[in-house]
């Protein structure tokens, strides 16, 4: 079995019982653990106890791996392969009941940053659809047993979908950029999940995604599901404090580029 496969398997796995403590604990009722770079960047206690079984499981499994979690210390690791995990991302829609949230857990090799990493597996799990796309390194990308594959054509224009920082004052910005970006699209979703948002493009239910400001463990995983379903993904401003993700198919990823180069 190659690492590849070896990784994926567990992430996939994993995330399917972390997604169904997370989806068990929304049931119960959710609390608000804390709040972190603003009021509207929170943690939930479900956050914390789905964190710490993610890192449990994949310890027992590997002992020699790093992690890199969005809600605990970062611990580096002897076999040279990290694992960067969001355990609920789409945290907001997570507390407020909104379905659109997801587990996302990725094995990356060499230096755990992006851009440096090699990313060989990821796991994208959404709980209350009970969806789980995976990819491992050159074995293409999956939901469930079906292959998945970016779109090409937008004859329509393009369906694009984005994000916003928790710090309002990045508000203004970032919907200037939105302006400039309706040039190519047929519509704009904002669905409150990195990781979803990237699995959705790998599966061709996006032509497009960018965002500026996201965190390693939300684009880890899905940034691996679109390369693997032959789409591109690039990061530009990687010198600034948000910079700006793309993940397309080639033809929506060039004009995403060429657009959001101008803008920064
Ligand atoms: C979220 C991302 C989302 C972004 C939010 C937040 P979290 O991650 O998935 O795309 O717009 O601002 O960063 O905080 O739910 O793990």
């Amino acid at each position: 079995m190659s690492i590849e496969t070896e990784l994926v398997d567990l992430a996939a796995q994993v995330a399917r019982e972390a997604g169904e403590l997370a989806r068990t604990r929304r049931a119960e009722g959710v609390r608000l653990a804390a709040t972190k770079s603003s009021l509207a960047d929170i943690v939930t206690d479900a956050d914390r106890e789905v964190e710490a079984l993610i890192r449990a499981r994949l310890r027992d499994a590997r002992p020699d791996d790093g992690f890199l979690g969005e809600e605990t210390e970062p611990e580096s690791g002897e076999s040279g392969i990290t694992w960067v995990v969001d355990p609920i991302d789409g945290t907001v829609n997570y507390a407020y009941g909104i379905p659109s949230y997801a587990v996302s857990i990725a094995a990356v090799r060499g230096v755990p940053l992006p851009g440096e990493w090699e990313a060989l597996a990821g796991a994208v799990y959404a709980p209350a659809i009970d969806e789980l796309f995976t990819a491992a390194r050159g074995g293409g990308a999956w939901l469930g047993d079906r292959r998945l594959s970016v779109t090409d054509e937008v004859p329509a224009g393009a369906l694009l979908a984005t994000g916003f920082g928790y710090d309002p004052s990045t508000h203004d910005g970032d919907l200037a950029t939105v302006r400039t970006i309706m040039s190519i699209a047929r519509d704009l979703r904002r669905a409150g999940a990195a990781s979803l948002d990237l699995a959705y493009v790998a599966a061709g239910r996006l032509d497009g995604y960018f965002e500026r400001g996201l965190k390693p463990w939300d684009f880890a995983a899905g940034a691996l599901l679109v390369a693997e379903a032959g789409g591109e993904v690039s990061r530009i401003d990687t010198e600034s404090l948000r910079p700006m993700l793309i993940a397309a198919g080639t033809e929506v990823h060039a004009r995403l580029l060429a657009l959001l180069e101008k803008t920064s």
